[in-house]
């Protein structure tokens, strides 16, 4: 059965020919039109990037290279390892090379990814460990992400000038490949850091999935020895798993435009390695209107929860996302700038909640984040500002975790981070793949502007 290189290896001449075939017959063919809203409005609805992974759709939502998450949720194989959930892995596989992968494919890369990741460099471990315990988690991830540009394959080649363009996407491969495997170990160093002392909370093995080292690492199995215990029976553990790969799965992308995504994009496109352009994809998913915006919803939800007398009490909720609204705040977790329906990803974190009532029946928070998905969408359309005024992902993935004992809420956007790798990673091989150039749209001032206003 073929590797995932090899596999990647047999899609390439045929990709490399549509792009040479787009830009000599098609090259001049618009695209569409960039209005003066546009420019001084973040750029919506500007289709200005190739971004190949997943394509987002405002009615049906995400595609990952065409199939919806129902469809990944039954084909995408989980390697028979208990749950319910296909694995991150398969969904890396099936982003890079377009196909779905097989049984046996999925569980070489599992196993790929697992060797790769049983160890950070010494001066990675060392940086980690010399960080402030109480530093932002995300400063902590993009730091220990960047100190890896020291060992990057990709850099070191290129510097010394060994590889030809064509060939990039090799190094840019194992460099990507290389980041994603170290994730759960710096994931897991970062968590032992802000809540154990620096002291390991779990410990990784060669022979489990992703997601399981991950789980592991943040002290959510059983067996564990750590202080910092969080009381999870065997079948918690193993439902806090499923959720990680859940989560984990359907957070790899989001289509190229959203920050995280763009900014990886597009540092990479100066050719800075994987390590250096994800880390930069890092800062821009701490950001509160993307990746932090999980933390938001679960500081609302307790919030709120403490400023009502039930989550039954539909008109005490309505008034309080009202005074939120007059004070001019945003209602988290709801919204989106591309979408305009619930967001698929909220649904399928929602459905794990409703497949395990017995373990949520007495969360509150829970409850009331399922109870909010039907009233604050009635809100939003009376308040009349949000194009979306549907749940968006973050509206109920914080709170899951946190069921489970994950209290430590900026620490979320690194699980995020874990995840979102996966996609713009990818898109980083295929740029390189199909020796996209360096981004420089051009800019303009308020004289520009003008300048265009007088030809109307
Ligand atoms: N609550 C209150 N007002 C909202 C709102 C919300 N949840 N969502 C949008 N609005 C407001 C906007 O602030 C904007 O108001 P102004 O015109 O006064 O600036 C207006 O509605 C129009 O905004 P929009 O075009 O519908 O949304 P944007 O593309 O500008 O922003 C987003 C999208 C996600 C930043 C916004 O909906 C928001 O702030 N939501 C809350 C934060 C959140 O949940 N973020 C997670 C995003 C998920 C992801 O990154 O994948």
């Amino acid at each position: 059965s073929l590797t995932l290189k090899e596999a990647l290896e047999n899609v390439i001449p045929q990709k490399r020919d549509t792009v040479k075939e787009l830009k000599s017959t098609y090259g001049g063919t618009v695209v569409g039109p960039i209005t003066i809203s546009s420019v001084l409005g973040g750029m919506r609805g500007n289709q200005s990037m190739f971004w190949q992974g997943t394509s987002l759709d405002p009615e049906h939502g995400i595609r990952f290279q065409d199939l919806t998450i129902e469809q990944c949720q039954k084909r995408l194989p989980n390697t028979g390892i208990d749950g319910d959930n296909f694995l991150p892995e398969s969904m890396l596989w099936l982003l890079m090379t377009g196909s779905v992968p097989t049984f046996e494919q999925t569980g070489s890369l599992r196993r790929e990814l697992a060797i790769r990741g049983r160890k950070l460099p010494h001066y990675t471990e060392k940086v980690l460990l010399s960080l402030p315990k109480d530093m932002h988690p995300m400063t902590q991830l993009a730091i220990g992400l960047a100190s890896m540009n020291k060992g990057s394959i990709f850099a070191k080649n290129y510097q010394k000038g060994l590889i030809g363009k064509n060939d990039f996407w090799k190094d840019t491969l194992e460099d990507s490949l290389n980041l994603i495997a170290s994730l759960p170990l710096l994931t897991g160093r970062i968590y032992s850091n802000i809540t154990n002392e620096g002291h390991p909370l779990g410990e990784y093995s060669e022979h489990v999935d992703w997601c399981t080292n991950i789980c592991s690492l943040l002290g959510m199995t059983n067996g564990r020895s750590s202080s910092n215990t969080c009381n999870l029976n065997s079948q918690q553990s193993l439902d806090f798993i499923n959720l990680m790969r859940l989560y984990t799965g359907i957070h790899v992308d989001h289509e190229g435009g959203n920050v995280s995504a763009h900014t990886t994009h597009l540092v990479g496109s100066a050719l800075s390695d994987p390590y250096l352009s994800y880390s930069s994809g890092i800062m821009g998913l701490a950001g509160p209107l993307h990746g932090l915006a999980a933390q938001e919803v679960v500081r609302f939800l307790i919030e709120m929860n403490s400023n009502i007398s039930s989550t039954e009490q539909e008109e005490e909720i309505k008034n309080y996302l009202w005074k939120v609204l007059n004070s001019n705040r945003v209602i988290p977790g709801y919204g989106h700038a591309v979408l305009r329906k619930p967001d698929p990803r909220f649904t399928a974190m929602l459905e794990f909640a409703q497949k395990r009532p017995t373990e949520f029946k007495d969360d509150e928070n829970v409850l009331l984040m399922q109870k909010l998905s039907e009233i604050a969408p009635k809100v939003l359309l009376e308040h009349g500002k949000s194009k979306n005024p549907f749940p968006n992902v973050d509206s109920a993935s914080g709170i899951l975790f946190y069921h489970y004992g994950i209290r430590e809420l900026l620490f979320f956007t690194v699980i995020f981070g874990c995840s979102r790798a996966i996609g713009p990673l990818t898109q980083l091989v295929w740029d390189r793949i199909l020796g996209l150039p360096i981004e420089r749209p051009k800019s303009l001032n308020f004289e520009g502007l003008k300048a265009l206003t007088n030809n109307d």
